[in-house]
């Protein structure tokens, strides 16, 4: 149906499948007082594979999005009973951002304003009831798209792109938030392979490539419930939350001897690589003493010899 309304653009189908593809499973929310325009709505978002939930007014509205961020559209009516469409928008934008969740308003024509007003409070795009099933459609599949394209951007800002773990950006922005006021004791390990230089002496700097993207496989499928990221040229970090130091010891000594005893295979020739591991134990404290704290062990494992913990 929605393929039939775009017959005009080959392109514009293309592009449409590709983000039908995208919504599929996820959720929206259809906040309006007219049972006629709700099941209208949630006709027309079923048909672009949304899972669809619907509200009644702007409090019931909220009370959904507080309880599921999975919501990934918010369509909503000006004129409601309890919480009219702006207060629900003002209020879902504090918790719910630009990037996370999408918003359009909608209202019955001849009311001038309401556009740019429901744009202000934070919505990303305006209907006007009663609305062409043809410009609905573009319009949130428009709108979904950017929201695509946001996620598409953030995953590539905080990627590294050679192991496919977090990068450096990542690790200090996000990890951080995750950790806060959270009581317990967490762990943090600093790993850096062990001479890393004659790899790269020996096998040339894309052997050297290969190694790193091995070493980090390695890490990602042993840690994989961690935070696990490339934090520098040889050097990864890992954070084990809500796990104290004697534990992440255990965790990050058995991954040491297994690393030891991996056969690593670079530009077909088999060998060994070691990594040495600096620890540190925080709580509530800021990431970057706890990174000093894990540095300085590193340091001293080193200089015990490498291929250990400090
Ligand atoms: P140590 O045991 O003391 O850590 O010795 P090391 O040789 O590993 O120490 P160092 O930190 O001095 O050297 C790290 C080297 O890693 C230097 C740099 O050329 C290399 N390196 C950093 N990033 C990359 C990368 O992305 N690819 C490759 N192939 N080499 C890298
Ligand atoms: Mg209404
Ligand atoms: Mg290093
Ligand atoms: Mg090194």
């Amino acid at each position: 149906y929605v393929i039939k309304d775009n017959r005009d653009s080959y392109h514009y189908a293309v592009k449409l499948v590709a983000q039908l593809l995208r919504n599929q499973g996820c959720k929206a929310l259809i906040a309006d007082d007219s049972m006629l325009s709700r099941s209208l709505m949630k006709q027309m978002l079923e048909k672009q594979l949304f899972d669809v939930t619907v509200a009644n007014d702007g409090q019931e509205a909220l009370n959904l999005l507080k309880a599921d961020p999975e919501i990934k559209l918010l369509m909503t009516d000006y004129a409601m009973p309890v919480m009219d469409g702006f207060e629900l928008v003002k209020a879902v934008r504090h918790f719910r951002g630009r990037d996370d969740l999408a918003i359009i308003g909608l209202s019955g024509a001849g009311k001038h304003g309401l556009s740019a007003r429901f744009i202000k409070y934070g919505a990303n795009d305006f209907l006007t009831k009663p609305f062409m099933n043809e410009e609905f459609h573009c319009r949130v599949l428009q709108t979904m798209e950017q929201l695509s394209l946001i996620a598409d951007i953030k995953e590539s800002a905080f990627r590294d792109d050679l192991t496919g773990l977090y990068n450096r950006r990542y690790f200090y922005q996000y990890a951080e938030k995750l950790l806060k006021n959270r009581n317990q004791n967490n762990t943090l390990a600093l790993l850096d392979v062990d001479l890393f230089k004659n790899i790269n002496d020996k096998f040339g700097h894309e052997g050297g490539d290969q190694a790193l993207k091995q070493v980090g496989s390695l890490i990602r499928s042993t840690f994989s419930n961690f935070i696990v990221a490339r934090v520098g040229g040889e050097e990864f970090a890992i954070i084990l939350p809500e796990i104290e130091l004697t534990k992440g010891r255990e965790y990050l000594e058995a991954f040491r001897k297994k690393m030891a005893s991996y056969d690593f295979s670079i530009s077909d020739k088999s060998c060994t690589i070691t990594i040495s591991i600096g620890l540190a134990e925080f709580q509530n404290t800021s990431l970057t003493d706890a990174m000093r704290t894990a540095d300085s062990a590193l340091y001293k494992a080193k200089n015990k010899g490498r291929n250990c913990i400090a």
